[in-house]
């Protein structure tokens, strides 16, 4: 075999071993069978500098976070994967008193759930978001 030869071989059993790998984690994790009509809806509390509950569990799929500001500044829900990870998604800026809500599609894992206004999340405006 030359060399293109195997360089062509081997990027067709890399193909197949990524389609492989793909449809065996669609269909082991429960991710797209599952509940994938219903939304799990989830309330939040944000305060001044404070989010309640301080962990949510919720089972893999489409989760509505519903925010209500019961604080004196703007706040938001937001949600991350990890510490110094880029926001996935989160509601608008909310005035004191206001409801907000954001959908989000949640595999299992855990995340964050913070505020993005700058400084609140080292303020404790952070919690633990585990999906299963
Ligand atoms: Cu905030």
């Amino acid at each position: 075999m030359n060399r293109l030869a195997k360089v062509a071989f081997g990027f067709v059993i890399a193909t197949m071993v990524l389609a492989g790998c793909g449809a065996s984690l669609k269909s082991s994790d429960g991710y797209n069978t599952a509940t994938s009509s219903s939304v799990r809806t989830v309330f939040v509390a944000l305060k001044d500098f404070t989010i309640s509950p301080a962990v949510v569990d919720v089972p893999a799929g489409t989760v509505k976070f519903t925010a209500v500001n019961q604080g004196q500044a703007f706040h938001n829900f937001s949600v991350k994967l990890t510490d110094g990870g880029n926001r996935i998604t989160g509601t608008a800026n909310l005035s004191p008193g206001q409801t907000g809500s954001v959908r989000v599609r949640l595999q299992r894992g855990t995340y964050i759930g913070y505020c993005s206004e700058p400084g609140h999340e080292s303020l404790g405006m952070k919690i633990s978001i585990v999906v299963r």
